[in-house]
């Protein structure tokens, strides 16, 4: 049954204004990772802060006995340090183009409470650091100007504020405290709105305790706030929750915010599981840890044919595939961060069309690969070649559209599309063969483009 919720939704279920068919067409995003993190790297003086710390920009809840003596003090002054000599946004922002992202995302501030631009509420900001500048405004500047839509990561938790607490404030003087924070929170979320007009819309994170929850009267009337100050913009559905304590959904499944953000370092299992919603998913190469972290040896790190498995994945799913990176304390992106970047460009600048504005194909996803559609174009990425050659896909034999003819993206040679019947009634599926050159060799996925039609004549038999 259906219940009165008076702290439902705010925004439209699956708006249609161009700001959020924008967001919608995205296909790839970079997420960047950047604080006072960055210059321990997941170490410090040479002793790993690993298994001592959830993840690198984690590094501040270090205890035990291997952590530094005194460790969250010396955290909480390493701004002072804080002087990324060769940072440049242009560069950044140059090489997110280069690699084939939309936009991007950029921590404001993350847990350590630590602001990357100077805001007038907390000195704790980077105008107190020897590099001094207004570091978002460089960031929202440079992405912009080619062509590339910022969003702003902002933690609502705070480690180091006095006014903040994880649980629900009960006594008078907690009352107090924590009003105070809420208004400092919304006074922050108005100047990153005022100071950079340009920015499309916030990926909040860090609203999972009871403060926050326990707040959805203020967290309604700010997002109702945020929206009428700034038109058309996008926030995801871990900003807020109902009355009953929902988070994402509402107590009836209405979705909180513009797009689903609970896909963190995990992907959907298929399309039903998302019943129509837009969504994100964003992605570390490490298994865990967004900020810098010196030392990637003996873990897993993804390799590009894995961001290109997940990328295309997500857009066949509909979804928007953001890629994680945390540059070092002197503005430089790890090593291996840029060789999966520009190989993803690379990779990208052929493939891509598979992938921006590309939707949900209704088609099956299989071990062969995946589908994504757009107008009457179909894409197949193909992962695992047989070995025949023959590239066979299913269609219900009842469909109106199916592939017609074939082309490599790569190169755009045509391909042979046969089609092929079991002509066994029994049988749901009817069957349209890609036939691939054995000239042809990939040393990635490579995309089979397809052009839709009517299906026509009658089809070979198999044997
Ligand atoms: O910024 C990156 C991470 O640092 C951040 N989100 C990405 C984008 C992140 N913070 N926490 N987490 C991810 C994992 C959260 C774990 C939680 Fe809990 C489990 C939150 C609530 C339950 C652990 C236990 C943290 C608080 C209690």
């Amino acid at each position: 049954e259906i219940k009165e919720i008076k702290y439902g939704p705010l925004s439209p279920a699956n708006r249609t204004d161009e700001a959020m068919v924008a967001f919608r067409n995205y296909g790839l995003g970079q997420f960047i990772h950047w604080g006072l993190y960055a210059i321990p790297g997941n170490e410090w003086e040479g002793v790993s802060a690993r298994g001592g710390a959830a993840a690198s920009e984690w590094i501040r809840s270090w205890r035990g006995p291997s952590a530094p003596k005194d460790w969250v003090n010396t955290y909480d002054n390493l701004y002072k340090q804080f002087n990324p000599k060769d940072f440049d946004a242009k560069r950044w922002a140059k090489q997110a183009k280069d690699m084939g992202a939309k936009y991007v995302i950029f921590t404001t501030k993350h847990h350590d409470g630590f602001a990357m631009w100077p805001t007038k509420y907390s000195p704790y900001n980077i105008s107190k650091t020897p590099y001094k500048k207004d570091i978002v405004k460089e960031v929202v500047d440079a992405y912009t100007a080619v062509g590339i839509d910022v969003y702003l990561y902002f933690s609502v938790l705070e480690w180091n504020n006095p006014d903040y607490m994880g649980k629900e404030p009960k006594t008078e003087e907690e009352k107090k405290k924590f009003d105070k924070f809420l208004k400092y929170t919304r006074n922050q979320l108005l100047e990153l709105m005022t100071n950079y007009p340009k920015m499309k819309g916030f990926w909040f994170d860090g609203t999972w305790d009871q403060s926050w929850i326990k707040s959805y009267d203020f967290t309604y009337n700010l997002e109702k706030e945020l929206r009428e100050k700034h038109p058309g913009l996008i926030i995801g559905s871990r900003f807020r929750n109902d009355e009953f304590g929902k988070r994402h959904f509402d107590s009836n499944g209405q979705m909180l915010g513009d797009y689903e953000q609970g896909w963190e370092r995990k992907l959907p299992g298929d399309i039903t599981w998302l019943e129509g919603r837009d969504w994100d998913c964003v992605m570390t190469i490490p298994p865990n840890g967004w900020g810098y972290m010196k030392d990637w040896s003996g873990i897993y790190t993804k390799t590009t044919d894995d961001i290109i498995d997940m990328l295309t994945y997500s857009a066949s799913l509909s979804g928007n595939f953001v890629l994680n990176f945390g540059p070092d304390g002197q503005g430089n992106m790890h090593p291996e961060e840029d060789k999966i970047a520009k190989e993803l460009g690379e990779w990208m600048k052929i493939n891509g069309e598979a992938i921006y504005g590309a939707k949900h194909a209704g088609m099956t996803n299989s071990k062969l690969g995946y589908f994504t559609k757009k107008a009457d174009n179909l894409y197949l990425t193909v992962f695992n070649r047989p070995v025949n050659n023959i590239v066979r896909i299913s269609v219900p034999k009842a469909a109106t559209e199916v592939p017609v003819s074939a082309t490599l993206l790569v190169n755009g040679q045509m391909l042979e599309v046969r089609h092929s019947d079991l002509g066994i009634d029994l049988d749901k599926n009817t069957y349209y063969d890609v036939l691939l050159p054995k000239s042809f060799q990939s040393d990635r996925a490579f995309v089979i483009k397809m052009k839709t039609g009517a299906p026509k004549g009658k089809a070979e038999k198999l044997m």
